[in-house]
C-alpha cells in the first residue's frame, strides 16, 4: 500500500515536472503551482489587451486553439497592470485555475510573453490543461541576432519574413541583414540605380568545394526594392524585431564598383564577383566615394528605423590603397601613418556622418584596426578578442565568434551533411556559449551587448537549406541570449529540442537531424588506437560493424571504443526500439606504423583547429578537404615541426602528409618540408626533403619514398608555412594557414 502510494506520489511529481519542460528560450523563472488551468473550447483574450500581439497569438495557434478577443472585459487571459517600470521585454505569466495573468511594461513585453504562452498551449495540445505556474521573464542580453547573407545567394522578401517569423518563435529580436557585399548589391538606391541594375547581378556563380573552382555558368541576381524592404522591415515591427542593415564598405565592395567603377581606385572595369573570399579591389577614400556613400546611408537611414547602421568593415585588402597615390597623400596630409590608419580615418568620417543623422554605427571587428571610431559599436566574429578590447575601452560589443555562432558550418560529421562552409558549431557548441568573457570584470561586461549568430550563404543554394542550417541550432543560441542556457545540462535541453521538431514539421520546416547520428573519434589504445563513438543520446543503442556491411539491429552493440589494428572502416547508427534512428555513419581508419604514436608538435595548432589534439597527425584518418576543423590540425603563420617516437627501431620506406589547399579560406600549401631521423631523440639526421614547386605538383597529397629503406626510433617531420599571403589572393598581406593531416609511414 504504501509502496502504490509512493508510486502514485512519484507519477503525480513527474507529471507535474513533465507537465511543463518544453520552453525554449527557458525563462528565467519559473514556479509550477498547485491546480492547473482547463483550456475551454473557446478562449477569450481580454481587449484591453494589445490586439496587433492578440492576433499574433490567434494565428499562431490556428488549427489547434479557438482563441477570441473578448467583446467585454470577460476573458480567460487577461491583463493584470501595466508596470511602466520593467524594461521592455520583462513579462510574467500567472496560470491559475481561473485564468492566466498577464503583466508587461510594453507591447514587446506582451509579445514575448505571447512567444511563451504559444509554447505552453502547444505543449499542452491534447490533455488541454496547462498546470498553475507563475513565470517571471525577461532577457539577459538585449541584442539577440541572427544574420542572413542574402548576398552569395538570394532569399526573397516573403523568405525573409518566414525567416524573421522563426527568430520570433524564439524571441531572438535583432535581424542583421547582410544587404551588399562583392557578389552582389541586394538593395535598391533611388539616387544610385545603377547600383541594382548592373551590381545586383552577376555572370554565374561558383558550385561545390571552393578548392574545385567550379563554376555553374549561369546568371545570378536579385535585389529587393525599396517598396519591399518596407513591407519587411513592417512584418519585424509586428514581431518586435529591430532589422540592422548593414551596407559593406570599404572591402567587399565589388558589385558597388562594377556599377560605379568612378569609386575605386583604379579605372576598372569591374564585375560582380563569381567566386567567394575577399577582392582586392575596394572602395577609394576619395571625396566622391564618401559623398555616394552618405547618399547611399542617407536612403538607408530613411527606411529603417534601427539604432544602429552596420557599415561592415570587416576583410579589407590595403593593395590598391598602397599603390594609389590619392590614398598615399591622404596617409601623409591627414598624418594617418599607414594604410590601417587610413581604413580607421574612412570608418572614422563615415561615423561622424551617421551620427550626425542621430544613429550609431556597428562593425566588424577589424574597424578596431588603426583605432576604433569613438562612438562605434564592435561585432567580434575572428574570435572574442574584438568584443574584449572593445569592452575594456569604452565601447559597446556584440559577441559572435566564428567557433560558437557560425551556422554556415557544420552541425554534424561532415560525412553526413551538405557543403558547408567548413568549420564545426554542433548544437552543444553554440549551447554552451557565454558571451561575456572571462576577461572582462563586471562594469565592462556591460558592454557585451549581447550575441549573434551568421548566416553565409555561399553554400547555402535555396531557402531550405537556410532552415537547415538555422534549426535546430537557433533554439541554442536563443537560450544563450537569452541568459538561461546550461551548459552542464545540455541533454536536457537537447531534449525539449527534440520535443519541438514535431511543431517544427507541422510548419514545414526543413530543420537538421544531425544530433541523431552518431559520431566518432579516435583515441589512444596502448601504442595503437581505438575508435569511440559518441552522441547525446545512449551510446548502447548504437549498432555497428567492420566489415563494411550496414548496420543493422542485429549487429554488434557498442559497448566500448572498437580497437583498430588494422585498416577498416567502421560503420554505425543509432536505433531507438529496434528502429533505425539516425544515417550511417562510416569511418574508413587507415593504420600505418606511425598510426597512435606518441606525438609531440613544437608550435601549437590554433585552438579552433584543433579539436583530436596532436594525435590527429597520427590518427589513422585523412584530412578531409570538405571540412576544415575536425580533420586537420590548423596552424596561422607557423610551421608543424612534429617528432614521432616510433616505440622500437621500425623499418620504413614511405612517408607521406597533406597539406590542404583552400586559398579561399587564407588556407596555403606548405612551403616545403624535411625529414628527419634519430635513434635517441636527441642528434637527427636529415634523410629526405621536398621543395614547395613538387608540393604544389602533388597538389598537397605528398609521398616521400626511401630507397633503400629506412629504419630509426625517433622521426622528426617539419613541415613549411608558405608564409605572408601574397597579393591577389583572399587574406592578402596576413600570415597564411597551415593545415596538415596525417603523417603516414609504410
Ligand atoms: C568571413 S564574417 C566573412 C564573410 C564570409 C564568412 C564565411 C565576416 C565579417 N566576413 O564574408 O561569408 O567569413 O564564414
Amino acid at each position: 500500500m504504501r509502496n502504490l502510494f509512493l508510486l502514485l506520489l512519484s507519477t503525480v511529481f513527474l507529471t507535474a515536472l513533465n507537465a511543463q519542460n518544453q520552453l525554449i528560450p527557458q525563462p528565467k523563472k519559473l514556479e509550477l503551482k498547485q491546480g492547473e488551468f482547463v483550456i475551454p473550447e473557446t478562449l477569450l483574450i481580454s481587449k484591453s489587451l494589445p490586439q496587433h500581439e492578440s492576433n499574433y497569438l490567434i494565428n499562431r495557434l490556428k488549427g489547434k486553439f479557438d482563441i477570441e478577443i473578448s467583446k467585454n472585459n470577460l476573458a480567460e487571459i487577461r491583463k493584470i497592470y501595466i508596470e511602466k517600470v520593467h524594461p521592455d521585454e520583462w513579462y510574467s505569466i500567472s496560470v491559475e485555475e481561473k485564468g492566466i495573468y498577464i503583466r508587461f511594461s510594453t507591447n514587446t513585453g506582451y509579445f514575448r510573453a505571447l512567444q511563451t504562452l504559444a509554447q505552453l498551449f502547444e505543449e499542452h495540445q491534447h490533455d488541454r490543461k496547462i498546470p498553475a505556474m507563475l513565470i517571471v521573464d525577461e532577457p539577459q542580453f538585449k541584442w539577440r541576432g541572427m544574420h542572413l547573407d542574402v548576398v552569395r545567394h538570394f532569399f526573397n522578401k516573403e523568405e525573409v519574413k518566414r525567416y524573421l517569423d522563426y527568430l520570433a518563435m524564439y524571441k531572438i529580436n535583432t535581424f542583421h541583414w547582410h544587404l551588399t557585399d562583392d557578389q552582389g548589391w541586394r538593395i535598391e538606391i533611388k539616387k544610385y540605380p545603377k547600383l541594382t541594375e548592373i551590381g545586383s547581378k552577376r555572370k554565374e556563380s561558383m558550385i561545390g568545394p571552393y578548392g574545385d573552382n567550379r563554376f555553374d555558368g549561369v546568371p545570378y541576381g536579385g535585389f529587393y526594392t525599396q517598396e519591399e524592404i518596407k513591407e519587411v522591415i513592417e512584418y519585424a515591427k509586428k514581431l518586435h524585431i529591430t532589422i540592422v542593415p548593414e551596407i559593406e564598405m570599404p572591402g567587399h565592395a565589388l558589385a558597388a564598383l562594377s556599377a560605379y567603377p568612378e569609386l575605386a581606385c583604379t579605372p576598372g572595369p569591374f564585375e560582380a564577383a563569381t567566386k567567394w573570399g575577399v577582392f582586392d579591389d575596394v572602395f577609394c577614400p576619395k571625396e566622391e566615394t564618401f559623398e555616394f556613400l552618405e547618399n547611399v546611408l542617407d536612403e538607408v537611414i530613411a527606411l529603417f528605423p534601427s539604432e544602429y547602421i552596420h557599415i561592415g568593415g570587416d576583410e579589407c585588402p590595403k593593395v590598391r590603397w598602397k599603390e594609389c597615390a590619392h590614398c598615399q597623400e591622404l596617409i601623409k596630409t591627414e598624418n594617418l601613418g599607414d594604410e590601417e590608419g587610413l581604413q580607421s580615418y574612412f570608418i572614422k568620417r563615415i561615423e561622424k556622418y551617421v551620427n550626425s543623422k542621430g544613429r550609431k554605427i556597428i562593425g566588424w571587428n577589424e574597424i578596431l584596426e588603426g583605432g576604433l571610431a569613438p562612438n562605434a559599436a564592435v561585432m567580434s566574429w575572428t574570435g572574442e578578442e574584438g568584443g574584449i578590447e572593445a569592452a575594456k575601452t569604452g565601447h559597446y560589443a556584440v559577441m559572435t565568434p566564428g567557433a560558437y555562432c557560425y551556422f554556415d558550418h557544420y552541425q554534424g560529421d561532415p560525412q553526413n551533411e551538405p557543403l558547408a562552409f567548413g568549420g564545426y558549431t554542433p548544437l552543444d557548441k553554440i549551447y554552451s556559449y557565454h558571451p561575456i568573457p572571462e576577461e572582462l570584470n563586471a562594469e565592462e561586461g556591460k558592454y557585451i551587448l549581447g550575441v549573434q549568430a551568421n548566416l553565409w550563404a555561399e553554400y547555402i543554394l535555396d531557402f531550405k537549406q537556410v532552415e537547415y542550417m538555422l534549426f535546430p541550432r537557433l533554439m541554442a543560441l536563443a537560450e544563450v541570449g537569452w541568459g538561461t542556457n546550461d551548459p552542464k545540462n545540455y541533454l536536457a535541453f537537447e531534449k525539449k529540442a527534440v520535443d519541438h521538431f514535431k511543431y517544427l514539421d507541422e510548419m514545414g520546416v526543413n530543420y537538421s537531424k544531425s544530433i541523431f547520428n552518431p559520431s566518432g573519434k579516435v583515441i589512444r589504445s596502448g601504442n595503437g588506437i581505438a575508435y569511440e563513438l559518441y552522441m547525446s543520446k545512449d551510446v548502447h543503442n548504437i549498432r555497428y560493424t567492420t566489415d563494411g556491411s550496414e548496420p543493422t539491429i542485429n549487429s554488434e552493440t557498442y559497448q566500448s571504443p572498437i580497437r583498430v589494428d588494422r585498416p577498416m572502416t567502421i560503420r554505425a547508427a543509432y536505433f531507438e526500439n529496434g528502429e533505425l534512428k539516425s544515417a550511417i555513419t562510416h569511418q574508413r581508419l587507415n593504420v600505418s606504423k606511425s598510426t597512435g604514436k606518441a606525438i609531440e608538435l613544437v608550435n601549437q595548432p590554433a585552438s579552433n583547429y584543433s579539436f583530436g589534439g596532436e594525435l590527429t597527425l597520427v590518427d589513422g584518418i585523412e584530412g578531409d578537404p570538405k571540412v576544415l576543423g575536425k580533420t586537420w590540425l590548423g596552424f596561422s603563420g607557423t610551421d608543424v615541426i612534429a617528432t614521432i617516437d616510433l616505440g622500437e627501431r621500425t623499418e620504413f620506406s614511405k612517408l607521406y602528409f597533406n597539406s590542404l589547399n583552400n586559398k579561399g579560406s587564407w588556407i596555403h600549401l606548405a612551403g616545403g618540408a624535411k625529414i628527419l631521423i634519430s635513434d635517441d631523440g636527441v642528434n637527427f639526421k636529415e634523410i629526405g626533403e621536398i621543395g614547395k614547386q613538387k608540393i604544389e605538383e602533388m597538389n598537397g597529397r605528398v609521398e616521400i619514398n626511401f630507397v633503400p629503406a629506412q629504419s630509426a626510433r625517433y622521426l622528426k617531420v617539419e613541415i613549411y608555412n608558405a608564409g605572408i599571403i601574397p597579393d591577389g589572393n583572399p587574406g592578402a598581406g596576413h600570415a597564411a594557414w597551415l593545415f596538415v593531416d596525417e603523417i603516414g609511414l609504410k
